[in-house]
């Protein structure tokens, strides 16, 4: 059973999955306006991947007796500068939701509820590859550079990743 601090940040999270979701989904369209199908066809992808991040804290939510509440959902930006301005943001975006899985673990820590803090686990271990999976894609845009055809090379080196996934 869990307790009602616990079900009320779990509830935030569901919430912040879809966010996740609909923030690389818009980005998805962004690149997709500029041509950019590789990272178009990446970030929809990974936009699925948040559902499944949802998906699964909404289960465990109604698997332990309490009922998942969904909120409100900010819009995500839509207008960004470069393609390099688009994963910086994923990155940091990222960074922002280890903080949250990790304040999420402590509560469920201090609590004692173990069934929680051990389920949050496969979060700790997703964070950790996704802000590797972003922190390499800024990485390869510094590396290759945005002139002359390095947004085509960029663009290849992301449709790669794919696979890596
Ligand atoms: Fe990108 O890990 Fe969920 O939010």
């Amino acid at each position: 059973m869990l307790s009602q601090t616990m079900i009320d940040k779990l509830n935030e999270q569901i919430n912040l999955e879809f966010y996740s979701s609909n923030l690389y989904l818009q980005m998805a369209s962004w690149c997709e306006s500029q041509g950019l199908d590789g990272c178009n066809h990446f970030l929809r992808r990974h936009a699925r991947e948040e559902m499944e991040h949802m998906q699964k804290l909404f289960d465990y939510v109604n698997e332990t007796g309490a009922m998942a509440i969904l909120g409100g959902i900010d819009a995500p930006p839509h207008e960004f500068s470069s393609v390099r301005d688009v994963f910086l943001a994923t990155y940091e975006h990222e960074c922002t939701v280890t903080q949250k899985i990790n304040a999420l673990a402590h509560t469920a820590f201090t609590e004692q509820d173990y069934s929680t803090f051990n389920f949050l686990q496969w979060y700790v271990a997703e964070q950790h590859e996704e802000e590797k999976l972003f922190k390499s894609i800024l990485d390869k845009i510094d590396m290759i550079g945005m002139e002359h055809k390095g947004l085509y090379y960029i663009d290849q080196e992301v449709a790669k990743l794919m696979n890596e996934m």
